[in-house]
């Protein structure tokens, strides 16, 4: 008689808090018991030899966005999500940004088309401030809010994006009266463009000039700045893609004080520095993203945010532009400076094999930590647990089998995404996710894509009451 839709036998599971051997067993996309020696599964995975964890949940993913001046974006929902999937993921977070003079419900209902269908992980979205009127803060972000659009991403850098301080208070107490969080891009816009100014008029204007005009004082001065609005507002906030132990120190500092910080970092801030910007023939613009990476000494103070609990979240700021193409990284407009390419890097793929083969095979951080900082928290921060994030009885059955004795090096040939590079290209990984299913169903099995696009769905978060990291 079978009692499981799937059974996954004889795998090692690790969550959050504990590591133990027992098979899973799942009917209707849910896992429904966990235990020894279950069988009646209509279908069954053999795990044995591997880990079996909750799949990724990436938090911070850019697809699809408007990115202005004739540049496009490399990946839809359709490949980013695929390449996710790939890499170990069966949730991702991308950004809804808000136009000017228009609704965020209209950016909202357009970018929902743009994911309907296309999916191959469940997606859900957080909102970027970019209008601060009086009415998004009185009636559209509360209502937002409560419809399951709980999260909102704020900038302090990039014209046409950054708030005021002001405009930064305003989201941040919307916030605190709705539940939903703030993630906080911190870098100093007015010094930024000082810096820019110097450098252009010296005549430096390759990609190295990107890093040098936007250095630690700019992100550490703008941290600083952030979790002081908090503090004043009494709430809690997220500080993305810290590049740096400066900013921790920030973060540190104010969790002494008693604010409830949320820390992220990013695969580019252990693996890459500001020389790869530095390529010939413009290649150091495939490393421009926001805040750059910046020197060993900064690599290693990551690593101590990741090992120590700085960092609750690691992400991969997926933002891919393909390089060699006039509407990306190449566009005529960056050619001429530093200042007009686009900013970010691909990377959703690779977070999680990055994290797996530097963390834990090279015993840096052990496996409930890897599954804290890859799925739990990032569910937790964003109301999306227990259902998602975990491996227990009633959560979705979104698994990722890894498989720790797989060698591989990273090549931008075998991803799965829309951009034409990786930054990542010839570190070599040990050990990589084989077979992932996404609410019950197989998506990847032993490497090869047995899913299809429209599998995964849109999922509303929660405010308030699971937001408990
Ligand atoms: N910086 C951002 O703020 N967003 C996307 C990519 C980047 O480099
Ligand atoms: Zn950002
Ligand atoms: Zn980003």
């Amino acid at each position: 008689m079978t009692k499981f839709d799937l059974v996954v036998k004889g795998g090692t599971i690790a969550t959050a808090s504990d590591i133990f051997k027992a098979d899973i067993g799942i009917l209707d996309g849910k896992i429904v018991q966990i235990g020894e020696q279950l069988d009646g599964g209509a279908q069954t995975i053999d795990a044995s030899g591997k880990y079996v964890l909750p799949g990724g949940i990436d938090s911070h993913v850019h697809i699809s966005q408007p990115s202005g001046d004739g540049i496009v974006m490399a990946d839809d929902f359709e490949s980013g999500t695929r390449s996710a999937l790939f890499g170990g993921n069966t949730t991702i977070m991308p950004f809804c940004l808000q136009e000017k003079d228009r609704p965020m419900r209209e950016a909202l209902n357009a970018y929902h088309e743009l994911a309907e269908g296309n999916c191959y992980t469940d997606v859900s979205f957080h909102l970027i401030v970019s209008d601060p009127t009086d009415s998004l803060f009185g009636q559209e972000l509360p209502a937002l809010a409560a419809d399951g659009y709980s999260s909102f991403k704020v900038f302090m850098t990039y014209e046409g994006l950054r708030l005021n301080d002001a405009e930064i208070l305003k989201t941040l107490d919307v916030a605190r009266s709705t539940g939903a969080t703030v993630m906080v891009h911190c870098e100093n816009e007015d010094a930024i463009r000082f810096l820019i100014a110097r450098h252009e008029a010296e005549g430096d204007v390759a990609p190295r000039a990107h890093a040098s005009t936007r250095p630690v004082a700019v992100e550490r001065e703008a941290t600083h700045r952030a979790l002081t609005l908090a503090e004043i507002v009494d709430v809690p906030v997220v500080i993305v893609h810290v590049s740096n132990g400066e900013a921790m120190e920030e973060i540190a500092r104010a969790r002494s004080r008693g604010i409830k910080v949320v820390g992220e970092t990013c695969p580019q801030y252990l693996m890459l520095t500001a020389d790869d910007l530095d390529g010939m023939d413009w290649e150091g613009a495939k490393f421009v993203c926001s805040p750059p990476p910046r020197d060993k000494a900064a690599q290693e103070e990551c690593w101590r945010g990741i090992e120590t609990g700085i960092f609750d979240l690691f992400s991969s700021d997926h933002c891919p532009f393909r390089y060699d193409d006039e509407r990306g990284k190449r566009s005529p407009k960056g050619l001429e400076s530093f200042r007009h390419i686009p900013n970010g890097i691909p990377g959703v793929e690779t977070r999680l094999p990055i994290l797996f083969s530097e963390g834990v095979m090279k015993g840096r951080i052990d496996l409930p930590r890897f599954v804290a900082l890859s799925a739990t928290n990032h569910a937790k921060t964003y109301g999306l647990y227990p259902e998602k994030g975990t491996i227990s009885i009633g959560a979705d059955a979104d698994i990722a089998i890894w498989d720790p004795t797989i060698k591989r090096t990273i090549r931008h040939a075998d991803l799965h995404d829309g951009a034409d590079y990786s930054p990542y290209e010839g570190i070599e990984i040990t050990g990589w996710p084989t077979t992932v299913i996404l609410g019950g169903r197989l998506m990847v099995r032993d490497g090869a894509l047995v899913g299809k696009k429209g599998d995964g769905t849109y999922r509303s978060a929660r405010a308030k009451s699971t937001k408990t990291i």
